[in-house]
């Protein structure tokens, strides 16, 4: 049995309910040892890693590793939020009660540590001093060592934020065991994998994963999915799958600050981690703030609208990143940057990564290359040929300071004034590059109705076109109607009110699927437009959804777009949009207690719409 009395002792971990916490699972989970981690051990616990094997050198101070190979990605069906509430449930949350899942998942834990280390890693979702704070602090167990090193670059983790704590209980318990992996049936009826967040106890339990937001359960468990419940629960503030980026108008000096949430592997980290075109970039600068989540509250002494990134990293996705779509991103994983690569492919020999998009044409000498499963390249079948060389939700894990365009102020406790709210994701119709809103019900609206093609970020659901409200759908830990009326009084509350816009980068052409827009840092041009318009410099063209940017108003300057692509992505559909607006009367449906002021606003564009002209581009 151990001593845990002796170890959180030796780590100066006093609080009381912590130490009750770590005892009482220590002795369920049967841990071998106890190990209180803070960033200060990652270069011990990296040597440790590389030492095990479990991490692989991948150049100068970078380091690679594999996840099983059942194990790339979010399970949706395997995630629940439990609650003593029925009234919890939702239409997305997967809620079950409390009393019914705990002892389910609490079962397979039991004794599962057996032989191995509990890592004990306290940390905090926020920038110490954030007036959200006492939401933020959190306990995560595990018993996996690269989940620890995960931790440690995507959240502040420290013995320190859970040892003044102004109530000594306020902090989330966060259990992670991975579980014998190869024997947990995945993706089979007898799957065995539980990530239930127990919303109304704090409590997180995570069962049968070592991967991503399965895994480390600061990052959505607690920042997305207990954060929001909180928000709502507390009614102070809400927590978003959200990027928060800064514009910088070197001209005028004025300095704009924008979120969004565009569904999981759809955007966020590239267009918060964007460059401004090479052709404006002389007047503007981009910063990045963060690039999944992001908590936004009203300050009640000046009535601003607040937005903060509780995160202390990035899980970036590898797939296509490269000089052209993101060299910041590729700038903030160079050597001894300590960032961690996981499934991509990797050169045993050289210690080399690739992933797909890295470059035009995957390495032309095979020799030493093993794909994200360890198999050799060079061995594979004909018919394996073909097969990505990284898994397409391979990730790069690295700090928010490796960044090079981070904001100067990214850790400003009191966070930054929003002046836009935007919504996105991959449309391959009907969306055009951004439409304006700027009333309050028909953003929230907007975000409500956000439909988009799933992606590779979540098992099983690739490609498959569906509603994804706020692009939080698989992060939902309350139900639609309230979380919509938890919006409109947040947001409401704002002195200022931001501009709300839909945007789209992913519009295709019907015949031979193009994107019509080139995105990435192009994609800064629709949100310059979008501040030019809530400052009233320009003004549009108003449709039924929206308020759309006439050619001469968007700044093209160097680039050389196809006049009919352009026409496309500056035009409403009107017909194809009627059909989408019967969906979404249907989607709504779905919502009890859905506000009175968002069905307006659905009345109020299907009635605009009707009206509206045919501007259709053949
Ligand atoms: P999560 O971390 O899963 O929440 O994802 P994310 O929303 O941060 O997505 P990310 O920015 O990592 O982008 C995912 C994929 O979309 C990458 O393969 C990008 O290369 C691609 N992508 C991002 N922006 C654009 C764009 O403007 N145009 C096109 N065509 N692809 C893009
Ligand atoms: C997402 O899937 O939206 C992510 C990655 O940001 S994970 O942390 O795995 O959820
Ligand atoms: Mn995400």
């Amino acid at each position: 049995m151990v001593d845990v009395d002796k170890v959180l002792d030796e780590a100066g971990l006093h609080n009381p309910r912590v130490r009750e916490y770590v005892q009482h699972w220590a002795e369920h989970t049967g841990a071998a040892r106890i190990e209180v981690v803070s960033a200060a051990d990652d270069a011990r616990l990296v040597r440790e890693s590389l030492d095990a094997g479990e991490i692989l050198p991948a150049g100068e101070g970078l380091y690679y590793s594999r996840s099983y190979f059942k194990d790339t990605a979010r399970s949706e069906e395997r995630t629940i939020v439990a609650t003593s509430r029925p009234e919890d449930k939702g239409v997305y949350n997967n809620w079950r009660h409390s009393d019914e899942i705990r002892p389910v998942v609490e079962g397979h834990m039991k004794g599962a540590m057996a032989g191995k280390t509990m890592y004990v890693i306290p940390y905090l979702m926020s920038p110490p001093g954030s007036p959200l704070e006492a939401y933020a602090a959190g306990v995560e167990l595990t018993d996996h060592r690269t989940v620890v090193l995960h931790m440690i670059r995507m959240a502040r983790v420290d013995v320190s934020f859970i040892e003044n704590l102004a109530d000594p209980d306020s902090f989330v318990r966060a259990v992670h065991v991975t579980g014998d992996l190869e024997n947990l049936g995945q993706g089979t009826p007898d799957d065995k994998r539980y990530f239930v967040t127990v919303a109304d106890e704090r409590t997180i339990l995570h069962f049968g994963s070592s991967y991503g937001g399965n895994a480390l359960l600061g990052k959505i468990a607690h920042g997305l999915r207990q954060a929001a419940y909180d928000g709502w629960a507390s009614g102070k503030f809400l927590a978003e799958q959200f990027m928060l980026l800064g514009i910088t108008d070197k001209e005028t000096g004025r300095v704009y600050h924008i979120c969004g949430g565009f569904p999981s592997a759809s955007g966020k980290t590239n267009l918060a981690m964007t460059l401004a075109p090479d052709a404006l970039g002389d007047r503007y600068h981009v910063s990045f703030y963060g690039d999944d989540i992001t908590w936004l509250w009203v300050d009640p002494e000046d009535g601003k609208l607040y937005g903060m990134n509780p995160e202390f990293g990035v899980f970036g996705v590898a797939k296509d990143t490269n000089e052209l779509t993101n060299p910041t991103a590729l700038d903030s994983i160079r050597a001894d940057s300590h960032a961690l690569f996981t499934n991509i492919a990797y050169n045993e020999l050289t210690h080399e990564v690739w992933w797909e998009g890295r470059t035009k044409q995957a390495p032309a000498d095979l020799t030493g290359w093993r794909d994200w499963k360890g198999e050799l390249i060079s061995e594979r079948s004909p018919e394996q040929a073909g097969d990505p060389w990284a898994h397409p939700n391979s990730r790069f894990t690295t700090t928010l300071a490796n960044v090079p365009n981070v904001a100067a102020d990214f850790e400003r406790p009191e966070g930054v004034a929003i002046d836009g709210i935007i919504f996105g994701g991959r449309t391959r119709d009907r969306e055009p590059l951004v439409r304006a809103i700027t009333d309050l019900a028909e953003g929230v609206y907007d975000g409500l109705t956000l439909g988009a093609e799933a992606t590779f970020a979540a098992e099983g659901v690739d490609g498959q076109l569906r509603y994804d409200p706020m692009s939080m759908r698989p992060f939902m830990s309350y139900p639609e109607g309230p979380y919509a009326a938890h919006w409109l009084k947040i947001v409401g509350a704002a002195s200022e009110q931001p501009i709300f816009a839909h945007v789209n980068w992913f519009q295709r052409d019907p015949e031979d699927g193009h994107f019509l827009w080139p995105g990435y840092r192009e994609n800064l041009r629709a949100l310059l437009w979008l501040m030019q318009l809530k400052n009233g410099e320009v003004k549009g063209r108003e449709t039924a959804v929206g308020i759309l940017p006439t050619e001469d108003e968007l700044d093209l300057t160097g680039l050389d777009l196809p006049q009919h692509d352009l026409d496309r992505v500056l035009t409403i559909d009107v017909e194809r949009w009627k059909q989408e607006l019967d969906n979404r009367q249907a989607h709504l449906e779905q919502f009890p207690g859905l506000p009175e002021e968002i069905w307006a606003a659905h009345r109020r564009i299907v009635a605009t719409l009707a009206e509206q002209p045919e501007q259709r581009v053949e």
